[in-house]
């Protein structure tokens, strides 16, 4: 077994590209070429294949991140089936990577490069007018792909290197330009039809003047295209639920909804122009029903959708939710709508009238964030639970214990006894390690705990895994590590995705008591401020203890207001004697 590092190939001009969609995961077995993920830029979209079998062991890149060229996609074990040799020895800490294999490189520079095409056709005189004849450009090796999207009509006038439509192989969707511009005279082509390398596809009548025009009979060569890569598909992927951070809320301190396995497998069916208009009309692609072939969205599929929202016929699943909420008595003042509930428009203000502002766009981080927190606030019937628990004795242990271990370089952290206690009361109180599917408790037998981790792009949920099956002191090198990679912004989706529970600690920092917004599909969430010695009555006198302020929100369409003050009270007797750990 090899660990290799599968690379992004050659993909021609593009300098970068955005990721869109991830197609596996850790853990899953992959095949020579089958695809790991799909990326995409204004003109097309991609599929990046493996160049290897074998099994994931790691995601290196996560949804909305530019990739170019040789960017390191995931690490394999590989099976040793792949088209090339590896080149990394067993657990050889090396950063070469494996090239991938010639096919698909080539297949991937033959559709979205123009360089990896013949020398393109001479362009016509600059004056040139009357019948230009636009033919499909090389396309490397696809043959016969199908014309999935045509983007103009008869009568249209088109500029130069305006895509005239898209066609599709299995691995990629490409959006041939015109290389001329003119007035649509005729389509060649109809939807369905399978076309190949100087196909005639549409005649124009050349404008006089235009610059660029290829001769009639002459076959187009693909117009580079364009290098900028689109915008991420709306929120990291059109996934609603593909947040990874935590964001502080006017009256509440929330912790974001992050799991990437939540978000939907797969992307909509949809050309990168389709998509593209999709994103600048706001319409949730995930909710638009295809009509081209295979449930292919189109153009007019985008616009039906948006017809059916205006006039009310239908309702996008946000505005559901809203509504949902709305019924539950929960409400927002985010919208400039009000939300659609019916609340008054937020206040437009003009602060300038007020004294000298700034204007700051919010930070990627933030808005996705906000999207999953306004969701988990209106959608959860939140309660919180406030207790205390007497850490003075554990406290003084970890204060030893880090003392004695001062060489070691590793610190115990309060968060890590935290975190091992969670999985004593999970263990207790099942229903708290659960998640709502329908109308079913999906009760889980792991326990894997998140924490939110302040960085300076925002707050980042990590999550550890396995916890019960791990010591304090790993569970601190591991909480250490992970938020490093926070920090530095380099989880990966892997590492912020599976909780069962998640613990916002603000020891560090101050306070007493906060709201935290559970991370659905999490079922509750656990707060904890900063201790402080308190005088507590021990029968006879007061005797000064170190005392933990816990917060604990539970969704009460899970947990009854009993079952939470008896977790509440058994994760603060855990901490007070750390040895019912044991029981
Ligand atoms: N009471 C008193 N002191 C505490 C404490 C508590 N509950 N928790 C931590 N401390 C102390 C630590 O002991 C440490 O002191 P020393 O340096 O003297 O040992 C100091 O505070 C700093 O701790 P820390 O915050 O760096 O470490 P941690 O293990 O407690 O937390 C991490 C790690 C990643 C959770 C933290 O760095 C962080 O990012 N916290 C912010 C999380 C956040 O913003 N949550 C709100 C999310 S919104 O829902």
């Amino acid at each position: 077994m090899a660990l290799l590092e599968i690379q992004v190939p050659d993909i021609g001009d593009f300098d970068e590209v955005t990721v869109i969609e991830l197609m596996v995961k850790p853990g899953d077995t992959v095949a020579v070429d089958q695809s790991l993920i799909t990326v995409e830029s204004d003109k097309a979209s991609m599929e990046i294949p493996s160049s290897h079998a074998g099994v994931v062991k790691e995601i290196k890149v996560k949804l909305g991140d530019k990739v170019k060229q040789g960017s390191i996609v995931v690490a394999l074990e590989s099976a040793g089936g792949g088209a090339a040799q590896p080149v990394l020895a067993p657990n050889e800490p090396s950063k070469q990577a494996v090239a991938p294999v010639p096919s698909a490189q080539a297949a991937i520079n033959n559709v979205v490069s123009s360089n990896s095409a013949p020398a393109p056709a001479p362009a016509a005189p600059a004056a040139a007018a009357g019948p230009v004849e636009v033919r499909v450009p090389d396309i490397g090796d696809f043959k016969d792909v199908a014309v999935i999207e045509l983007l103009v009509k008869v009568g249209d006038t088109v500029k130069a290197e305006q895509s005239l439509m898209t066609v599709e192989s299995d691995k990629a969707a490409m959006e041939i330009p015109s290389s001329a511009a003119g007035v649509v005279k005729e389509m060649k082509v109809k939807l369905g039809d399978k076309v190949n390398i100087g196909d005639l596809i549409v005649v124009l009548e050349g404008v006089a003047g235009a610059a660029g025009a290829a001769p009639a009979s002459a076959p187009a060569a693909p117009a580079p295209s364009a290098p900028t890569a689109a915008a991420p598909a709306s929120p990291p992927a059109a996934a609603p639920a593909a947040s990874t951070s935590t964001a502080v809320a006017p009256a509440a301190v929330a912790v974001a909804a992050h799991d990437p396995t939540t978000a939907p497998i797969g992307l909509p069916h949809a050309s990168p122009s389709v998509r593209k208009f999709a994103r600048e009309l706001g319409v949730p692609l995930g909710e638009v029903k295809g009509s081209g072939p295979k449930g292919r969205i189109t153009e007019s599929d985008v616009q039906g959708f948006t017809r059916a929202v205006m006039s009310g016929a239908t309702q996008t699943v946000a505005a559901k939710a809203q509504q949902a909420g709305a019924k539950g008595g929960s409400g927002t003042s985010g919208a400039a709508d009000g939300g659609g509930l019916g609340l008054l428009a937020w206040p437009k203000v003009d602060f300038t009238k007020f004294g000298a502002i700034e204007r700051k766009d919010m930070s990627r981080i933030k808005k996705i964030s906000g999207a999953n927190l306004h969701r988990n606030w209106v959608l959860i019937p939140h309660v919180t639970n406030h207790d205390d628990a007497d850490i003075t004795d554990l406290e003084a242990f970890r204060v030893l214990m880090n003392k004695e271990n001062e060489k070691a370089g590793v610190k115990l952290t309060m968060l890590a006894f935290m975190i091992k206690a969670s999985v004593a009361a999970l263990k207790k109180f099942p229903e708290f390690n659960s998640s709502i599917d329908g109308d079913q408790l999906v009760l889980k037998q792991y326990y894997h705990i998140a924490f939110a981790a302040d960085t300076p792009n925002g707050l980042m949920v990590p999550v550890i895994k396995d916890c019960d099956k791990k010591g304090v002191m790993q569970i601190s090198t591991e909480m250490g590590e992970l938020a490093k990679k926070a920090r530095d912004g380099k989880l990966s989706p892997a590492e912020m995705s599976g909780a069962c529970f998640t613990i916002s600690s603000l020891g560090g920092i101050g306070g007493r008591y906060f709201t935290p917004i559970i991370n659905a599909p999490e079922v509750a969430i656990m707060g904890v401020c900063k201790s402080q010695i308190e005088p507590k009555w021990d029968g006879t006198s007061f005797q000064p203890r170190l005392m933990l302020p816990l917060s604990l929100s539970w969704d009460h369409r899970v947990i009854d207001g009993a079952a939470a003050a008896r977790f509440n009270a058994y994760f603060g007797q855990v901490l007070s004697d750390f040895r019912r750990v044991l029981l």
